[in-house]
């Protein structure tokens, strides 16, 4: 039976060693309740760090023993492990780069260094207990690298990678100078997911550029998988929050809070000690409000909870002395005997506190400057039962793409934060109860049972989706039946493509040419059957590159023919009408005049908009541009344009592959035939094949050929085993 390992960088769970005794006390935030759900079922378990410095064997046979009674795993970490992988390289780098942070990256290498070899520590550990069809679902960016190091040993393991933090632009991540590494650690995994669209969309975009990956609908065709990209936004334990918030325990807390406070207006703010957060832009802005607005002194003000975190790295120091200052500045200008504006906790609380808080505060105030998600926002709005409460919420959260019905702030914008407060501050009870709602309403449904289980479900698809792909996969019986029939047949004839069959692809085309392992495959393979080289290249490059072989070849995507023996040169394989160039080459024009790298290629029945050396992104658009215009002239002359790869190309519906293939066996008997291609236009081949031809399609695709192999390299391999 498979099971499901969950991994993450600290297990959910605090370990105290007292009176010589660890002490383990498991962690009840959201997302170790959300995937309580999976790794306590079954063999199930969960993979991480339990977050202590163990160096005594006997220690961590101790903690081994123990943890495996929760269904956990310790990946043990040193000290200098810590010092390096986890506050250096986590902390120091990946992640004010991706909070968009740049002055604050250390680029250092020894950082890197730690990190390769923890992630590997974290994949040897895995590899102890995994079996080859687990499934294993990586959480976060202490772990870049772990699937694909996972799926170099576990190639059919369902791998799985969740994002908690924001995916940012290409122009950041390009500044990394580890980005490709980082890149494909991740596209080792079956499914990645961020909280939202644009993250996913960033790290597509950068996989594209960095990676060479294309996607279609956020679906990468990498090598020999399909990885699917998607956004999951995280939800919330939305019960536990509504529960709590009319527990007797909470509502005792928040009595005697209140008494303490007396009447007054309640701000919240909870965050980690982090610069991502804005806090010290908070409270800068709450001090301006109480220079606008001395009509507020007295009844208004902020509980402010800064749960300690990262206090080993310089700039949280710096941050910290930063908030100590600024709290100083307003509580000495603004307090008097009777009120403090800003109630200052460095500590975190116990969890019916922190309810307390929530539930008798009249707005939240969540002004993060960049955050992935924010958990606070949703578990303040589940905490108002009795549906009165503003939330304020930044721009720059994950969170502000559902919480529509929050007063949305851009952080930078000071007098805007201070305007939302006095919003607030004013708003009706009806409309604060129609916005709370409409925020409970969909943070009850997307809660964080519901996100784990739609991220499970969509795995599943992505798994189905793959062996739908592989089910045509040219395995070794099939191959054994083929090479058999190869070998007893007198009348052999092979269709083979060019780019994407025989060879990579190249950035440049002119590179692709045949290698001398290619050359001399050809060679021997023509001697012991007819060979046709079939593809879209020009003749003049063909010939070039396959002259001296005793080949037949098929140039253009089916516009000229030249048999092996021809004495003349190429032949056309039908007169071809190219009236039609004139008006579409001025529209092309056009479009090469407004997208600089775009140019046009004339071939004799096509004419072809290549953008390979454009700007990423506006090749795209200048190209859905063009397809459209051209569609619309198409009709007109009927004409048939295709997207390709890198190209738009316009031609006549006439000419393609598959008829010049049946022009090239017409008045022979053939007893096997096979035809190999890669792309769109080869399945022009495949389906004017004969019943009983191998039609093999590289890469996998939908398609019609009979079956899929991964790629050119597998390709040789099996032209290999013919003349073997
Ligand atoms: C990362 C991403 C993303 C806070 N103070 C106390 C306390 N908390 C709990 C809150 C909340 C959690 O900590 C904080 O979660 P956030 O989501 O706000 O922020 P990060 O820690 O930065 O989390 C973030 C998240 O991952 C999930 O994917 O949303 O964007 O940065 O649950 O309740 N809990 C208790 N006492 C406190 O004093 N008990």
């Amino acid at each position: 039976m498979s099971k499901t390992i969950i991994v993450s960088n600290r297990l959910p769970i605090s370990l105290q060693h007292k009176n010589g005794k660890f002490e383990f006390k498991p962690s009840a935030g959201g997302l170790a309740t959300g995937l309580g759900s999976i790794y306590k079922e079954g063999e199930n378990i969960w993979v991480g760090w339990p977050g202590n410095d163990v160096a005594d064997e006997e220690q961590r046979n101790e903690i081994v023993d123990e943890l495996k009674k929760l269904k956990m795993a310790p990946v043990f970490l040193t000290k200098k492990d810590v010092e390096l992988y986890y506050e250096g390289f986590s902390n120091e780098t990946i992640w004010p780069a991706f909070h968009y942070f740049t002055q604050y990256i250390n680029y250092e290498d020894s950082y890197w260094e730690a990190y390769v070899r923890v992630n590997q520590k974290f994949c040897d550990t895995i590899l102890a207990k995994a079996n080859p069809e687990d499934t294993i679902w990586v959480h976060d960016y202490q772990l870049l690298l772990l699937p694909m190091m996972l799926r170099n040993h576990l190639p059919n393991a369902t791998i799985a990678f969740f994002q908690h933090i924001p995916f940012p632009s290409y122009e950041i991540i390009r500044m990394l100078p580890w980005r490709k590494e980082m890149l494909e650690g991740m596209v080792g995994s079956d499914l990645i997911g961020f909280h939202t669209y644009d993250d996913m969309r960033h790290f597509l975009s950068s996989v594209g550029r960095i990676l060479g990956l294309s996607n279609e609908s956020g679906f990468i065709q990498a090598d020999n998988r399909l990885i699917n990209v998607d956004a999951f936004p995280m939800g919330i334990d939305y019960e536990k929050f509504s529960k709590a918030a009319e527990s007797k325990k909470t509502l005792n807390h928040v009595k005697k809070f209140k008494e303490m406070l007396g009447d007054q207006k309640l701000l919240i703010t909870i965050d980690r000690l982090d610069y991502s957060k804005g806090i010290p832009q908070r409270i800068k802005a709450f001090t301006q409000l109480l220079e606008d607005h001395p009509e507020f002194h007295g009844k208004v003000s902020m509980i402010m909870v800064v749960v300690p975190s990262r206090d080993k790295v310089r700039s949280y120091q710096v941050l910290k002395e930063e908030i100590d200052t600024l709290v100083g500045g307003i509580n000495s200008k603004f307090s008097t005997l009777n009120w403090v504006p800003v109630h200052y906790f460095y500590r975190s609380f116990p969890f019916n506190e922190l309810s307390a808080f929530y539930t008798m505060s009249d707005i939240a105030l969540v002004t993060p400057l960049r955050d992935g998600m924010n958990l606070v926002c949703k578990e303040f709005v589940a905490s108002k039962t009795h549906k009165k409460g503003v939330l304020i919420l930044s721009e720059m959260a994950g969170a502000s793409k559902e919480l529509v019905d929050a007063i949305l702030v851009n952080p930078n914008n000071q007098e805007g934060v201070v305007n939302a407060i006095v919003e607030a501050l004013s708003m009706d009870e009806e409309e604060q109860e129609l916005r709370i709602s409409s925020m409970q309403s969909s943070l009850k449904k997307y809660d964080i049972f519901q996100w784990v289980k739609v991220f499970m479900d969509r795995l599943k698809h992505v798994k189905e989706r793959q062996t739908e792909l592989e089910s045509k996969a040219l395995d070794r019986k099939i191959l054994a039946q083929l090479v058999e029939s190869f070998k007893a047949a007198k009348r052999p004839i092979v269709f083979l493509d060019y780019d994407g069959t025989l060879v990579g692809f190249k950035s440049r085309p002119q590179d692709a040419f045949p290698d001398e392992e290619l050359k001399s495959l050809v060679a021997t393979l023509s001697k012991i059957c007819q060979v046709v080289i079939i593809s879209g290249r020009d003749k003049e490059t063909l010939g070039e590159w396959f002259k001296g072989q005793a080949v037949d070849m098929i140039a253009e995507h089916g516009v000229w023919l030249k048999k092996k023996d021809q004495e003349e040169d190429w032949v056309l394989y039908a007169d071809v009408d190219d009236s039609w160039k004139g008006d579409i080459r001025q529209v092309m024009e056009y479009y090469v005049l407004r997208t600089p790298g775009a140019f046009i290629e004339e071939k004799h029945h096509s004419l072809v908009w290549h953008y390979r050396k454009v700007e990423s992104g506006l090749g795209d658009l200048r190209m859905r541009e063009l397809f459209s215009h051209l569609k619309y002239m198409a009709r007109g002359h009927n004409l048939q344009v295709l997207e390709g790869n890198m190209v738009l190309e316009i031609k006549r519906p006439d000419i393609n592959k598959g008829r010049a293939a049946l022009s090239m066996m017409r008045g022979e008997e053939y007893d096997f035939v096979m035809a190999l291609g890669d792309d769109w236009t080869d399945e022009d081949t495949f389906k004017a094949m004969p019943k009983s031809a191998y039609t093999i399609r590289v890469g996998y695709a939908y398609t019609q050929a009979n079956y899929n192999i991964k790629n050119p390299k597998e390709v040789r391999n099996l032209l290999n085993k013919l003349i073997e």
